[in-house]
């Protein structure tokens, strides 16, 4: 029986801290968050960096490779940092978290599209550090440029240092840019496809949506293996429905703040507790680290770099 992949995406760079007293900020915060959800079964973290004075999305190499290390001391999962960067940096400058450290996996988005967040603002009682209103207001003219270009540069450099690449497909034409780089040889099947639904800017989170996206990445590709995150309140429907369909399921503070309708999660944790309740109803086994290592074909932590 196929086992599922739970991944924690544990911080993100899409919420403020104003929005949340439970958002991890510090290396130390993110760490004992990855232990709390390696223990509730998580086979797998992602990894967004903070400036741990004031919250700020960073990327700092050092917080990074501090984070990193520190994970990989306390815990046997598997860790993927993003290659999300910030609006201003280079596709060089993203990639070098993967370039210095060769994660066993990273983020790799598959297209460019408006990434809008400034709606939440309104939402938003009192600010807690003088940044996080700019840069909420910021993604109102924010484009996330992935090119064919920027996309052939991360491919080769995840190739370099035997990095597999998360690909996160937010719209359905992402999978035909995918189809295209692989047929130009710079990505080989079996594929690692994460389904990112409901963000503004890109294909809002539904299930005729996500079955879309399956179908069209099956008529696509001979060989992959997938996984759904959404954010806010369509976490847990989405990722149910794609437990059923035979996905994988990404969990997290990064995308869903919530526990449950109002009530704010305290940890990345109990997100995890809540979606393996639901698999193991649903009659399906979990993955651990190890088998999501089997799964994905990974290099393993011993071939890293922190
Ligand atoms: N933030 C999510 C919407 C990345 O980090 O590269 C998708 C994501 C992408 O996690
Ligand atoms: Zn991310």
């Amino acid at each position: 029986m196929k086992k599922v992949i739970i991944t924690a995406a544990l911080t993100g760079n899409i919420h403020v801290p104003s929005m949340s007293p439970y958002l991890p900020i510090t290396p130390e915060q993110l760490i004992n968050e990855a232990v709390r959800c390696e223990n509730a079964g998580a086979a797998v973290v992602h990894i967004h960096a903070r400036n741990p004075e004031d919250g700020k999305p960073t990327t700092s190499i050092n917080i990074y490779k501090e984070i990193l290390s520190g994970i990989k001391a306390r815990t046997n999962l598997v860790i993927t940092p993003t290659t999300g960067g910030t609006a201003t940096m280079t596709p060089e400058e993203r990639i070098a978290v993967v370039r210095e450290l060769k994660p066993e996996m990273a983020t790799f988005n598959a297209g460019s599209f408006n990434f809008a967040l400034y709606p939440v603002i309104n939402k938003i009682k009192e600010f807690k550090y003088p940044w996080e209103k700019a840069f909420l207001e910021a993604t109102e003219s924010f484009i996330f440029s992935n090119t064919f270009t920027s996309l052939k540069v991360f491919c080769k450099t995840m190739d370099e240092v035997q990095a597999r690449p998360e690909l996160e497909v937010y719209d359905v034409g992402q999978i035909t840019n995918l189809a295209q780089i692989v047929g130009e040889g710079y990505l080989r099947e079996p594929l690692y496809l994460q389904f990112v639904l409901g963000i503004l800017g890109a294909l809002p989170a539904s299930v005729d949506h996500l079955i879309y996206l399956i179908n069209t990445a099956k008529k696509t590709f001979r060989e992959f293996q997938w996984s759904v995150c959404a954010a806010g309140r369509h976490q847990f429907p989405m990722g149910v429905v794609n437990m059923i369909m035979g996905g994988n399921m990404r969990v997290g503070l990064e995308d869903n703040l919530y526990i449950s309708p109002g009530q704010l999660a305290k940890s990345s944790a109990e997100q995890v507790e809540k979606a393996i309740r639901f698999a193991k109803e649903l009659g399906l086994e979990i993955a651990s680290s190890n088998d999501a290592r089997e799964m994905l074909s990974l290099k393993g932590l011993d071939k890293v770099n922190f």
